[in-house]
């Protein structure tokens, strides 16, 4: 039987124990990503007592969503968004729970690069902006209380009138007080294949947040404000080394913006956990020692953003502080080392001219001829609200969404958004420059004479029409590099394009010699 002093208590802690649900949505390539900033911000709430739980699901199961949050009954609800394809899904979430009376935050880069348009939408009550712990953290503390509001820094919210009231920004955590507890989330969910299953049980992780440079397409200019923080060698250590074995976690893959910021730390990491692992770095970084330090510590990728085969792009346009000349040192360092090296390219900024995308096209196959062991991925540029080119974007002709929800537009792969800023006709690069790269790659790892020439003598041209043998190449290297052997037909097709590899290669030769 409970007592009176009990009931009391009861009551008492009911009033002061909040619950809040954390729901991030994924779509399937992410499935096996970690709900990194969920877990963070989850992490904070339980060890200050109060309830949370991940809602990680896939952006279809609005209904199971639903009923999962119903079950739960939180006193808040916290959406992490970030601009793109799921914008149009979390409005629908949120408005589905709105009409069910629950209070609503949404975090991340999305609304706190855009909170006035984000608290627009009737069902989201409050934004985050910047990292969530502490704010977060307030925001459930004073919950019942609205006049506290203005005095938490960092969050946007509507006031009685239902005026929007933005906070001013406030300071940057340390990362060291806030380290990740793993026990709230199962963590072999989240343990991915990669290298085509060389390796079985790989971790997301971050170490640090935010980067010191100025790219002027990036969200760290104004979402971090170009402040780099990190958790220590030596806590994320403590914090990684048990779940690593416990799990027996094969590669870390390591999502920084920046991991390399501090090389001397980066490196301890990697050297005291002594797993192969997988990261980003920047072309500048890798001079001899860099490469050297990669290649003794397990390193089995790394990842840049070359950008652009434009040094005026680079320079005047995005600002990235490389040149081409970094990028061409970076892949000839790390040439005859067993580690894969990777890059992104951009298309399509606000000023550049067809002459300068081929440049970048041309610069591609250079790279490939300097070290054929690259592979690339590539994207046309998207103004992302913040960044320094996004006003530029809207004077050459962008129209920025006014709803919240129509961001999902913003999708990489799919380009089908109207690109107002570019002056000349993209319709066939777009539809073509991505397949053209994956093939030119291919056909200089696997030494393709016929295919290196046929695209080459595209990109010289910018010519893509008849593309019959762009269709035919990235069927059969998708069937070659994908298919697996289950299929005989596929398998079939495999061995035959190994046959015609290995007899252009030996014409090839013979033509040389
Ligand atoms: C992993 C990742 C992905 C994964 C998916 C991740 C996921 N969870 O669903 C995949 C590969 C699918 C992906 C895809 C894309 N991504 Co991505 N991705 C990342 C990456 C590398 C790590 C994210 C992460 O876990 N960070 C660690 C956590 C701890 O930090 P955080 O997310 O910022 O969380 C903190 C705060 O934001 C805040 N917060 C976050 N959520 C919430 C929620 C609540 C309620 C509160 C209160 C606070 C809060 O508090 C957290 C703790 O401090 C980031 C870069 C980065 N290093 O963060 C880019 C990043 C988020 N991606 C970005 C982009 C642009 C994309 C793409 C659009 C790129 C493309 N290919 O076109 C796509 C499309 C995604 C979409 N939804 O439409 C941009 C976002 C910019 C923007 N304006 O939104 C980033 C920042 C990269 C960059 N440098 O530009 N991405
Ligand atoms: S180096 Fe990368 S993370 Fe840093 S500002 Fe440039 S694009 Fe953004």
């Amino acid at each position: 039987m409970v007592s009176f002093k009990d009931e009391d208590n009861e009551q008492k802690n009911n009033m002061l124990t909040k619950k809040v649900a954390l729901i991030s949505l994924y779509s399937n390539e992410a499935k096996d990503i970690p709900p990194l900033a969920s877990l963070y911000l989850a992490t904070v709430l339980t060890t200050n007592g109060f309830g949370a739980k991940i809602i990680h699901k896939n952006a279809n199961a609005i209904d199971s969503i639903i009923s999962e949050v119903v079950d739960y009954n939180p006193d808040l609800i916290g959406m992490s968004v970030f601009t793109g394809y799921n914008n149009k899904k979390s409005v629908e979430l949120s408005k589905s729970l709105k009409a069910k009376g629950y209070k609503i935050v949404w975090g991340n880069a999305h609304p706190s690069l855009l909170p006035e348009q984000t608290l627009k939408e009737p069902s989201i009550d409050f934004v985050v902006i910047g990292e969530g712990e502490e704010i977060l953290l307030e925001l459930v503390k004073n919950l019942d209380t609205p006049g506290q509001y203005y005095f938490i820094k960092g969050l946007g919210f509507k006031d009685k009138k239902n005026n929007i009231i933005i906070n001013e920004r406030r300071e940057f955590i340390n990362p060291d007080n806030y380290l990740i507890d793993w026990s709230l989330i199962n963590v072999e969910d989240y343990l991915r294949p990669y290298f085509s299953n060389k390796y079985k049980r790989v971790l997301l992780v971050t170490t640090s947040r935010g980067c010191p440079f100025n790219c002027q397409f990036c969200y760290n200019l104004v979402f971090n404000n170009r402040r780099w923080r990190a958790h220590s060698a030596e806590k994320l250590i403590e914090n990684l080394k048990p779940i690593i074995e416990k799990y027996k976690i094969d590669a870390l893959r390591f999502l920084d913006d920046n991991f390399f910021v501090n090389k001397e730390r980066a490196f301890k990491i990697v050297r005291e956990l002594n797993v192969p692992y997988f990261a980003e770095a920047r072309v500048e970084y890798v001079d001899e020692e860099f490469a050297n330090n990669l290649k003794e510590t397990k390193c089995q990728e790394i990842m840049f953003g070359f950008e652009s085969g434009s040094d005026r792009i680079l320079e005047e346009v995005i600002k990235k502080g490389t040149t081409t000349k970094d990028t061409i040192r970076a892949v000839t360092l790390l040439k005859d080392s067993k580690i894969m090296v990777s890059g992104s390219f951009v298309f399509g900024f606000p000023g550049e001219t067809k002459k300068e995308y081929r440049e970048t096209m041309e610069f591609i196959i250079k790279l490939l001829e300097i070290n054929n062991n690259l592979s690339f991925s590539c994207g046309w540029y998207l103004p992302f609200p913040g960044t320094g080119l996004y006003n530029k974007a809207i004077e050459e002709g962008f129209k920025p969404p006014e709803k919240i929800e129509d961001w999902d537009k913003f999708d990489r792969w799919l380009n089908n958004y109207k690109m107002g800023w570019i002056k000349w006709d993209y319709n066939l690069p777009v539809k073509y420059s991505r397949r053209i790269i994956h093939l030119v790659a291919l056909a200089h790892k696997r030494n393709i004479p016929i295919l290196k020439s046929i695209l080459k003598w595209r990109v010289k041209n910018l010519n893509f029409s008849f593309p019959i043998d762009i269709y035919i190449f990235s069927k059969l290297r998708n069937i070659y590099l994908f298919s697996g052997d289950k299929n005989i037909f596929n398998k079939i097709i495999r061995w035959l394009v190994k046959q015609v590899i290995k007899v252009n290669q030996i014409l090839f030769h013979r033509l040389k010699t």
